[in-house]
C-alpha cells in the first residue's frame, strides 16, 4: 500500500493551527530547538522484520489480520511506517526466517521505499526443518565440532545475505548456555564459543561490524555463555576492532543500571548498537517507553553525553533497532509509538543543559543534578518531533493518521484475514 503524500499534507494541514501554536511555545522554553530538530530529521531507528506480525507467548499466539505473509510486504509495512514518522527509514532481517530470494528486486523495493537495510541477525537457538544437527545443547558452544561448524556456517550465510543488500552489521545472538548445575563446563563452553565466532568474524566484509549480543537468562536458566554486558565485552575485545557489544534492554537481571553499562562501553569504543523495548520483569519485549520511560531517557542522556565525548556521529556510528514484539497491539501501532518513544528520550537528551550538569556534578551537588534531568524529562517536547516530521514531509501524527485512514483494514483488505508472518 501505498501512501499518497497528498493525503499526508492534507492531514496536517487540518492539524497545522494546533501545532504551530504548541509548536512556537515549546521552542521558547528550549534554546537549542533548532539544533534538535535538525538531529531528529536525520535519526532513525531499524524496525525488526519479526516484529511486524503480532508476536506471541510460549503459551499462544493470537494472530491479526493483514500480517505481511512475505518479506515483500514486510518492507512495504516498514515503508507505511516511514512515510508516516520519517524516523523508520531501516529493516533487520533476521535469516531464515526472512531469507531473501531475489536480493536485487528486494534492494529495489528498499531503495524506493527509502528503507536500507540495517544488521542481519542469525538463528542458531532454532532448529530449522530439514537441518542436519540440532541446537538442543547449544550452537557455537557445543561439544559437537559438527554442530559448532554448522552453526558457524549459518552466520557466514547469513552474511553473505547482508552483504548483497548493503548491509554493514550482523547481530549475533545465542541461546547457547545451560538449564542445570554441572552440565556444562564454563571455561570449554566460552573458549569454543570464542572459536566459532573467531571464524565468523574472519569472514566479516573489511567495512562490517559484528555485534555480540548478550542476554542474563532464557531460554537456558542456570548459565548463559553471553551472558551479561562484561561477557560480551570479553568476547568482543578478543575478536578485534569489528566487534562490539549488542545491548538489548530487556536482557538484564531486574534493576541493572543500563545507563552505567552503556557510558563504560561507550567509554571504552565498544558500544555497538541497541535492541530496545521495555520491560517490568524480564524479557518482555514491550514497546519501547511504555514501562520505564525515564530510564529509557537517561540511557539516552549517556549516549548523547557518551557519543559527544567521541566525536561521534549520533545517527550513523551505532546500530539502533528495536527487538520487541509481543500479542495484542497491533504491530504497526506499536512501532509507530516505539519509534516515538525512542526518539522523544533522544530529544530530550539533546535538551539535557550539559555545562550545568557538569558543573552540578563537580560541586557534588545531587540535588541540582536531578532537577537538571528532571526538567527536560517533564517538558513536553513531542511538539519538536512533530515539527521534524512535519519538515520532512510525513504526519504530524502518525499513529492518528494510521487509525483515521483505517490503514489496518486496507492491509486486510489487500492481503487477507490468514496471512501469518514468520517470526516468533
Ligand atoms: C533474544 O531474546 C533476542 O533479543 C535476540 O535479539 C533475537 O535475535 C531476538 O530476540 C528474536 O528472537
Ligand atoms: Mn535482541
Amino acid at each position: 500500500m501505498v501512501i499518497e503524500k497528498s493525503s499526508i499534507q492534507a492531514f496536517n494541514g487540518q492539524h497545522s493551527a494546533l501545532h504551530q501554536k504548541r509548536y512556537e511555545y515549546t521552542a521558547s522554553l528550549i534554546p537549542n530547538a533548532e539544533d534538535v530538530i535538525r538531529k531528529l530529521m536525520v535519526f532513525n531507528v531499524a524496525i525488526p522484520s519479526w516484529a511486524l506480525g503480532t508476536g506471541g507467548t510460549r503459551f499462544g499466539r493470537f494472530s491479526g489480520s493483514g500480517e505481511p505473509g512475505t518479506l515483500e510486504q514486510k518492507l512495504e509495512d516498514v515503508g507505511l511506517l516511514h512515510a508516516l514518522n520519517a524516523s523508520s527509514g531501516a529493516i533487520s532481517l533476521h535469516i531464515p526466517w526472512d531469507i531473501p530470494r531475489d536480493h536485487a528486486a528486494i534492494m529495489q523495493q528498499a531503495e524506493y521505499l527509502g528503507i536500507a537495510f540495517d544488521a542481519v541477525n542469525s538463528n542458531t537457538f532454532q532448529d530449522q526443518k530439514d537441518q542436519p544437527l540440532s541446537y538442543k545443547f547449544g550452537s557455537l558452544q557445543h561439544v559437537d565440532n559438527a554442530v559448532r561448524s554448522q552453526a558457524v556456517q549459518h552466520n557466514i550465510d547469513v552474511i553473505r545475505h547482508g552483504a548483497a543488500l548493503g548491509s554493514k552489521s550482523l547481530t549475533v545472538w545465542l541461546s547457547d548456555g545451560s538449564c542445570f548445575p554441572g552440565q556444562l563446563n564454563f571455561r570449554k563452553a566460552f573458549q569454543r564459543t570464542l572459536e566459532g565466532m573467531h571464524e565468523i568474524y574472519a569472514a566479516l566484509p573489511d567495512d562490517w561490524k559484528l555485534f555480540v549480543e548478550y542476554k542474563a537468562f532464557e531460554p537456558n536458566f542456570y548459565s548463559m555463555t553471553v551472558g551479561d554486558w562484561g561477557q560480551s565485552l570479553l568476547f568482543s575485545g578478543k575478536l578485534g576492532p569489528k566487534a562490539y557489544t549488542l545491548v538489548d534492554l530487556g536482557h538484564h537481571l531486574p534493576n541493572a543500571n543500563i545507563e552505567q553499562i552503556v557510558s563504560l562501553l561507550l567509554m571504552e569504543g565498544k558500544l555497538g548498537g541497541f535492541h530496545f523495548n521495555d520491560s517490568k520483569y524480564g524479557d518482555d519485549d514491550l514497546t519501547a517507553g511504555s514501562m520505564r520511560p525515564y530510564q529509557l531517557f537517561l540511557i539516552f542522556n549517556e549516549l548523547v553525553e557518551g557519543m559527544d565525548a567521541r566525536g561521534m556521529d549520533h545517527a550513523r556510528d551505532l546500530g539502533w533497532m528495536i527487538d520487541a514484539s509481543h500479542n495484542v497491539k497491533d504491530p504497526l501501532e506499536d512501532l509507530l509509538q516505539s519509534v516515538e518513544a525512542l526518539m522523544l528520550a533522544y530529544a530530550q537528551a539533546l535538551c539535557v543543559d550539559r555545562a550545568a550538569l557538569t558543573a552540578a556534578q563537580e560541586r557534588n551537588d545531587a540535588v541540582a543534578a536531578q532537577e537538571i534531568l528532571q526538567d527536560v524529562f517533564r517538558t513536553d517536547l513531542r511538539p519538536l518531533l512533530a515539527e521534524a516530521r512535519l519538515r520532512k514531509g510525513a504526519a504530524l501524527h502518525p499513529l492518528h493518521f494510521f487509525r483515521e485512514k483505517k490503514l489496518r483494514d486496507a492491509l486486510v483488505q489487500e492481503r487477507g484475514t490468514l496471512n501469518i508472518s514468520t517470526g516468533l
